[in-house]
């Protein structure tokens, strides 16, 4: 008998296909009715949970009990409960690699636009103001020559920095927990504390992953250290930043502006950023491209696959729990 893959986000036609050959798989359908109660409906059934962007735990999942195995259909893995997957012997998979170069482009761009006030102007051109060549109060920052400050330095925040040093002849410094040797030689990057960092540089970059840890990472103190000609840049996670703190940065003065790809509550419909010139907000597209995202779906593809035969899959964030 096959077994079941049951879709907890939207996943593409390509994928439906490829699960068929192997799995029963069900999508559920907006046209078909509440796409929460067909989920809930067929979760019983599900060997093998396929999506991204949901919340799953000891209480959404207690009546999976078929299940092995949640492919997520992305890097991050904070929503999801580790612990309670190693309780249960769950596997949990995800999409390394193949989002870095993507997702640092974003990062780059972010760095950019704030910078240069990229999206701010253009609404400015676009609603008829300009009306002279733009003077000082439409001036923005340099980026060349500038210190780039990474928070997290894995495989994105790498990638991050070799674009400032290749491209922009940026200094780098680098906090996290462990040192990169291997970065400090190539690109010369420093290594530093938090607090340091957020002092020397010109660019903070967040790419650290989201944990109790890093919850508030960056709050009103650390905002207070930063320069105030300094941007902050986010396209980790939300919660790594007490927004209402960044909000106050910005409103203040405190620091010069932000450049966001993620928020603490997701989708943000209204908030107090959207009327801030100095902080530049885009809807979570760090991986939101065309390629990167078929790249993911067929990576996730390869892990639900590989896990449901009995196979290693390729991208297990908790080996303990593999069986085979
Ligand atoms: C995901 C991301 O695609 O991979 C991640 O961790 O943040 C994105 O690239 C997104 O979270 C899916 O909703």
């Amino acid at each position: 008998m096959k077994k079941t893959v049951l879709a907890f986000s939207r996943i593409t036609p390509p994928m439906i296909e490829r699960l068929q050959q192997q799995f029963d798989v069900i999508v559920p359908d907006p046209k078909k009715g509440d796409i929460g109660a067909q989920f809930d409906e067929a979760l019983p059934h599900a060997h093998g949970l396929i999506g991204a962007g949901r919340k799953l735990g000891r209480e959404q999942l207690a009546a999976a009990v078929k299940l092995e195995v949640v492919s997520s259909v992305s890097v991050g893995y904070d929503n999801y409960d580790i612990g309670y997957f190693n309780e249960r012997g769950l596997m949990l998979t995800n999409t390394p690699d193949v989002l870095t170069e993507s997702t640092a482009d974003l990062g780059f761009s972010l760095i950019m636009s704030s910078a240069r006030r990229v999206a701010e102007l253009d609404a400015w051109t676009k609603a008829g103001e300009w009306k002279a060549s733009v003077g000082p109060g439409h001036f923005g920052s340099d980026v060349y020559g500038k210190t780039l400050g990474i928070v997290g330095m894995g495989n994105i925040g790498a990638a991050i920095a070799r674009r400032g040093r290749s491209g922009f002849n940026m200094p780098v410094l680098y906090s996290g927990n462990s040192r990169k040797t291997d970065l400090e030689q190539a690109l010369g990057a420093q290594f530093r504390s938090l607090d340091q960092l957020l002092a020397e540089a010109d660019f903070v970059v967040l790419v650290v992953p989201l944990s109790d840890k890093t919850h508030h990472l960056i709050s009103h103190r650390e905002l207070a250290l930063m320069k105030p000609g300094a941007f902050l840049i986010n396209i980790a996670r939300g919660p790594i930043v007490d927004e209402p703190a960044l909000i106050q940065a910005l409103e203040q003065g405190t620091i010069r502006g932000a450049g966001l790809d993620v928020y603490e509550t997701e989708p943000l419909s209204d908030s107090p950023l959207f009327r801030l010139k100095n902080a530049v907000t885009l809807p979570h597209i760090g991986s939101a491209t065309t390629q990167t995202r078929e790249a993911m779906a067929d990576r996730a593809v390869g892990n639900l696959t590989a896990a449901l035969l009995g196979e290693r899959p390729q991208d297990l964030v908790n080996p303990q729990v593999f069986k085979g």
